[in-house]
């Protein structure tokens, strides 16, 4: 027997596909994922793991390719292991990241809408402001846990506001969006877990979802209008805005921490951004490929296709390896290399094809603003405790990142 995610593969079935014995979804993985994402790119480029009965792409060029491909690898059976054909979702589908055009067209145009760049110009001040307030509190304290302190409380200081939601009951969105995530993964302890405790935070956010919960002027009125005007029907807003509470807060801390992470361990990135803080979107956009802080989706083959040569029958569960694509050094020069001056452009942290992040350009602007406080007003960034793992099935990031500030 050889120990989980060991260098030892179970060899080659007749099709000559490689069957291998890691567990993407395991704790050790989690720890330090790098050595594993080589091998199962090196292997072939399609492999099968044997743990969950998933067939893997991790490749960039593949991972590109089923991306692009919607409606062979389609998202209405789940993008996550467990197929809706087969087994019940632990909660209705959404009905934009877990469905197909022709249904998804029209929620995606809504939320394209919603978080358009028009809209973003009319959040843009704020949120920019709202940063530097931050960081300026945060310089006063100097010593902060940058994820609780700054990767965590700004996107609470702005998202849910700018969403439109009450002031009471906002502890539950990040532990809900914990629970989504997670149950995107295999019937391990993280995700039974989760799901056995999600019922408070179900109800709240269930709750928030209706129009009488969200105020006028958020991106939460914001959607329940597209009913008004006929472009969804009335029962589909709280489900779209729902959408957005699951996919717009967890996903935006874990891309600022990784982007903290980043410039704590890469002093030279720091110091370039304190040049030329106009690099702050870029800088950003290179932590999310860096970090890729949505590490996997799953898609299901709704016919039998050939990825690279590899037949897949129809049914078949294909795990797509974004973190790992995003550092596929066949696609990217030094890719372990947090470079903020990179062409960062074609990494898949926010996906790629019709389901890419809807929610790209508010994770952008968050970014943006946060690391250009970062690159006005701090000279250094020195990581100045133990570095505590967050652990989830979906998403990569810390739980706790001690650093001291130095003022600029
Ligand atoms: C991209 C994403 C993640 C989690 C949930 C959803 C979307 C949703 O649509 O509910």
């Amino acid at each position: 027997m050889s120990a989980p995610n060991s260098p030892v593969s179970t060899g080659a079935d007749a099709a000559g596909i490689p069957h291998l014995d890691i567990d993407p979804f395991a704790i050790d993985f989690f720890d330090n994922p790098y050595p594993t994402h080589e091998r199962l790119r090196d292997s072939a480029p399609v492999v099968y793991l044997d743990k969950w009965n998933v067939f893997g792409v991790a490749r960039y060029a593949e991972v590109h390719a089923v991306l692009n491909d919607p409606l062979t690898f389609c998202s209405s059976r789940g993008v996550g292991l467990s197929d809706f054909k087969k087994e019940k979702p632990w909660r209705p589908p959404s009905l934009i990241l877990e469905a197909d055009p022709p249904a998804h067209t029209r929620t995606r145009a809504v939320l394209s809408k919603v978080l358009s760049p028009a809209a973003m110009k009319r959040i843009r001040d704020h949120f920019a402001a709202a940063a530097e307030a931050k960081i300026d509190e945060l310089l006063q304290r100097r010593q902060i846990d940058a994820i609780a302190d700054l990767a965590e409380a700004y996107p609470l200081s702005v998202f849910p506001d700018a969403m439109g939601l009450r002031p009471e009951g906002r502890e539950h969105l990040l532990p809900y969006a914990g629970v989504v995530f997670n149950a995107f993964g295999p019937p391990n302890e993280l995700r039974q877990t989760a799901i056995e405790r999600s019922a408070p935070h179900q109800a709240y956010v269930a709750a928030q979802c209706q129009r009488g919960n969200l105020a006028p002027g958020g991106f939460g009125a914001a959607v329940h209008a597209f009913a008004e005007s006929g472009e969804i029907a009335p029962d589909e807003a709280p489900l779209l805005v729902r959408s957005l509470l699951s996919a717009g807060l967890d996903t935006t801390v874990n891309g600022i921490g990784a982007a903290v992470y980043c410039l704590a361990r890469f002093p030279e990135a720091l110091v370039r951004l304190r040049h030329e803080p106009s690099l702050a979107r870029n800088a950003f956009e290179e932590a999310v490929r860096f970090e890729s802080p949505v590490q996997t989706f799953f898609r299901t083959s709704s016919r039998e296709v050939e990825i690279s040569g590899t037949r897949i029958g129809e049914g078949e569960k294909i795990l797509m390896f974004l973190g790992a694509a995003n550092r596929d050094p066949r696609r990217w020069d030094d890719p372990d290399r947090y470079d903020i001056t990179r062409k960062t452009s074609g990494h898949v942290g926010f996906g790629a094809g019709i389901h890419m992040c809807v929610g790209q350009l508010v994770a952008r602007l968050e970014g943006e603003v946060v690391l250009a406080a970062l690159a006005r007003k701090v000279a250094g960034i020195e990581i100045t405790g133990p570095v505590k793992r967050r652990y989830n099935n979906t998403l990569r990031g810390l739980e706790s990142l001690p650093v001291t500030l130095m003022p600029a």
